[in-house]
Order: structure tokens, then C-alpha cells, then sequence
């Protein structure tokens, strides 16, 4: 007996959780399926940066008593070369939009807490799921649970399945224009059990390459090096990561970065990617499922929020009148912001990352840039509104 859903939703990330949430909201149904295990999902360490945006869509589910409670609010970051550190005031520069560290696994354990709680249907650790139909107007998804293959009929499908989900390549070929950007780099992020040594972000540019200082609490440090993308985690133990970003942060005025116990470490490459359109009959793609960007703009997750947002819009008015022009604009409508903040994020990698085999002539110019940015207004409100969002 198959089962009946209004949307199914293939992936318990950021976008199938939110989207999700903000249907249940509208009164409209949905089944969200999700290959991993629960507890896999909530622990994976990605993001942990929030936009105004998506701080403020969480509060407005009812969802951010925990951000507020345990995440931080920032309200500038510091840009480092030249051994020397410069900050942006983005909140004074933005009307007071400012930003939320706050880990994507907390924003998930947090949905995936409200959606159980409220009795919704979330699947975790199915296989095989197979999107069908979704040419016409009686999609379906055939997946196996606990050995047994079942299907839920809907209206329509939501892929929410990240980069290497099965929604995308699903689509017939030649329907997609891929756009695709490998950076000749990756990085080195590791969770240090250490109070952080700043207060805010520190992005830098350095001659060994990038290195950023983020953070997760008063007691958990989020740092990231730039490194080779095909590099084994395994050549670089605790003190070798320690002596790079010493070498990196350094400072004329002698800042201290403090070492503790990394609790976790790993490298991810890097890439620029969009699939457009963002949509096919009945199956809308959402989040990384349809783009990525490098997360020197510390936007993945929150693009992600606003495709789901526009989509959750769209799906609502369809259910409640039947006028299905959003649902149709729907792709239009996210890629304006894809592509914005494509090209932001390609901006400050380019302007931060030591691109290998540069010459000196390529490295002046980020170092010109760098100057220009932070003793500029009208350059530091350009990156600010960007990065606030
Ligand atoms: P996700 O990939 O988060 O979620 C997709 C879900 O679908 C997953 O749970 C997956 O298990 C599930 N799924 C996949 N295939 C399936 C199938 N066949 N059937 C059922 N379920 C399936 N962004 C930032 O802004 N800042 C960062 O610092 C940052 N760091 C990152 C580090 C790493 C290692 C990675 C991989 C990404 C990082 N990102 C970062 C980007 C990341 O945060 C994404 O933008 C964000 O997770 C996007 O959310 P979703 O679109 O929901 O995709
Ligand atoms: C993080 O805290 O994981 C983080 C912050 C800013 C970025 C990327 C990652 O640009």
C-alpha cells in the first residue's frame, strides 16, 4: 500500500528540514526521506555561520529559543595581511543587520526535534530512493526501508538531497545547464576544544595561504587552512595543522593563538556549481541538490534557507488558490540570489586564497584589493551587505 503525501522530500539537511517545517506551518503535508542515520546528521560538522536572514526565519518558525540561548552574534569581522589585522564594522555599515554563529548541526538538531515532536514523518537511514513521474503530475519516490521497498504517491517532489544526491542526476540529460568551477585548493577544518582566541572571524591572507579563525562556543574553536584538495588528512597531525596556522595568523603585534585538543578534523575541496533551471515538472531542486559555493562567503547553508523559503512561498499559494505562477518562477527567482552569491563567494576566495602558481604580479593585486576593501566605506559596505546578507 503505497503511501500519500503532498510533497515528498528527498534529504533531512538544511532544506529538506526547513522547507519541511515551513509547510507543516502552511498546513500543507509532506515525508521527508533521509539516507543517513539520525544521529550521523545532527553530528556531521559543516556550517556556522547564519545570515540575518536565516537567524530571523528560524525565530520565526518558533525555532530559535536554542540560537539565541547558546549561539553568538557578531557584528564585524577582521581581515588579516600583511600581518596585519583590519576590521570590517558590518553592522554599523548595514543598518544593524549582523550575523549568528550558530553550527548547522545545531539549526538540524533543532529541526529534526520540532519535526519528530510534532509527529511529522521523517524517515532516516532508507535506500534506493528513486524519484518517478515527476514529468507528469502523479510524481512518486520508491525507496526500501528496513528491507521492505514502498513508495509514497504526492503531488510533488522536493530534492533536497545535497551535491551528491540522486534528485539532480535524475533529470533528464541535456534538460540542465551545469556550470562547474574546481578551485585548485581545499580545506583543512578542524574543531579545537578551545576558548577562541578572537572575538570575531579572521579571514587571512597569507604567502603559505588562506587561514580562517572561527568558532562554535566560548569554549570550541572552528579553524580552517587552506591546503591541497587531494590531501590526505592522514599528513597532517595535530602539530603540523598547530604550526601552519601559527605561521598564518601571525601578527607584528604578537597575537596569541591558543592550541587545544582538535576533537575533529577533515578536508573538503572546493568548488563553484550550479545546475539551472532549479526545476522539472513536479520536481523542484533545492539547495546544494542544484548549487555550491566555496565557503569563504559562508553562505551554503543559508542559500540554501532561501531556495526552500521561495519554495515553501510558492507551494503554499499553489495549495491555497491553485495559482501556480510562483511555482513556475520558482527557479528564476533563486538563481538572482545564486548567482549573487556565486559571485561573491568566488570574490573573497580569490581575494583571500593564495592561488597556486600565482605570480607576484596576481598576488599584488589581492594585496591591493585587501588595502582597498579596508580603508574604503563604500568597498567595506559592498562586502558587508554581501556577507550579512
Ligand atoms: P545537505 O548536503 O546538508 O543535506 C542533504 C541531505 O540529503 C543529507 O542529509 C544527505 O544524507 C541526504 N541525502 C543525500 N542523498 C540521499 C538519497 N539518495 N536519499 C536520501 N537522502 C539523501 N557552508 C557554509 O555556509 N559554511 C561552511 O563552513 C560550510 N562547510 C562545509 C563543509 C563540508 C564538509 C560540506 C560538505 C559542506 C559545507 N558547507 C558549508 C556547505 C553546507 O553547509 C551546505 O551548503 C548545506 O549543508 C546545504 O544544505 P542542504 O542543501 O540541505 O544539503
Ligand atoms: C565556520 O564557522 O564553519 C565558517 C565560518 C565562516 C566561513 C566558513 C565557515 O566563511
Amino acid at each position: 500500500m503505497a503511501l500519500r503525501t503532498q510533497v515528498g522530500i528527498v534529504g533531512a539537511g538544511p532544506a529538506g528540514l526547513v522547507l519541511a517545517q515551513l509547510l507543516h506551518q502552511a498546513g500543507i503535508d509532506s515525508i521527508i526521506l533521509e539516507a543517513r542515520a539520525r544521529e550521523y546528521v545532527q553530528e556531521r560538522v559543516r556550517a556556522g555561520v547564519l545570515e540575518q536572514g536565516t537567524a530571523d526565519l528560524l525565530d520565526s518558525m518558533g525555532l530559535g529559543e536554542r540560537m539565541h540561548r547558546e549561539g553568538i552574534v557578531h557584528h564585524g569581522i577582521y581581515l588579516r595581511f600583511r600581518r596585519q589585522s583590519h576590521r570590517i564594522p558590518m553592522s554599523e555599515l548595514t543598518d544593524g543587520r549582523s550575523i549568528w554563529i550558530y553550527g548547522q548541526q545545531e539549526v538540524v538538531k533543532d529541526l529534526i526535534e520540532a519535526r519528530l515532536a510534532a509527529g511529522q514523518q521523517l524517515y532516516f537511514e532508507v535506500s534506493d530512493v528513486t524519484p518517478h513521474g515527476f514529468d507528469g503530475d502523479s510524481p512518486r519516490l520508491s525507496f526500501s526501508r528496513g528491507g521492505e521497498s514502498e513508495e509514497i504517491e504526492c503531488d510533488v517532489i522536493a530534492g533536497c538531497d545535497g551535491f551528491h544526491g540522486v534528485c539532480r542526476p535524475a533529470i533528464p540529460d541535456g534538460a540542465l545547464t551545469i556550470y562547474n568551477h574546481e578551485y585548485p585548493f581545499g580545506w583543512l577544518g578542524i574543531l579545537a576544544r578551545v576558548a577562541p582566541s578572537t572575538d570575531e572571524l579572521i579571514y587571512t591572507n597569507h604567502e603559505r595561504g588562506f587561514a580562517l579563525h572561527s568558532l562554535r562556543s566560548p569554549e570550541l574553536s572552528r579553524l580552517y587552512v587552506q591546503c591541497d584538495p587531494h590531501d590526505d588528512i592522514a599528513r597532517w597531525p595535530d602539530e603540523r595543522i598547530w604550526e601552519e596556522m601559527h605561521a598564518r595568523f601571525a601578527t607584528e603585534d604578537g597575537w596569541k593563538l591558543d592550541e587545544g585538543p582538535i576533537v575533529e578534523k577533515g578536508i573538503t575541496p572546493m568548488r563553484s556549481f550550479v545546475a539551472q533551471p532549479m526545476q522539472y515538472g513536479r520536481l523542484y531542486l533545492a539547495g546544494d541538490a542544484a548549487h555550491i559555493v566555496p565557503p569563504t562567503g559562508a553562505k551554503g547553508l543559508n542559500l540554501a534557507v532561501h531556495d526552500v523559503k521561495l519554495l515553501a512561498e510558492a507551494l503554499t499559494r499553489w495549495y491555497e488558490s491553485g495559482d501556480d505562477s510562483l511555482l513556475r518562477g520558482y527557479s528564476d527567482a533563486c538563481l538572482r540570489r545564486v548567482w549573487r552569491v556565486q559571485h561573491f563567494s568566488w570574490w573573497m576566495t580569490s581575494m583571500l586564497h593564495r592561488l597556486g602558481g600565482a605570480d607576484d604580479f596576481e598576488n599584488q593585486l589581492q594585496l591591493a584589493q585587501l588595502d582597498y576593501v579596508t580603508t574604503s566605506r563604500a568597498a567595506m559596505t559592498t562586502l558587508a551587505e554581501n556577507y550579512v546578507g
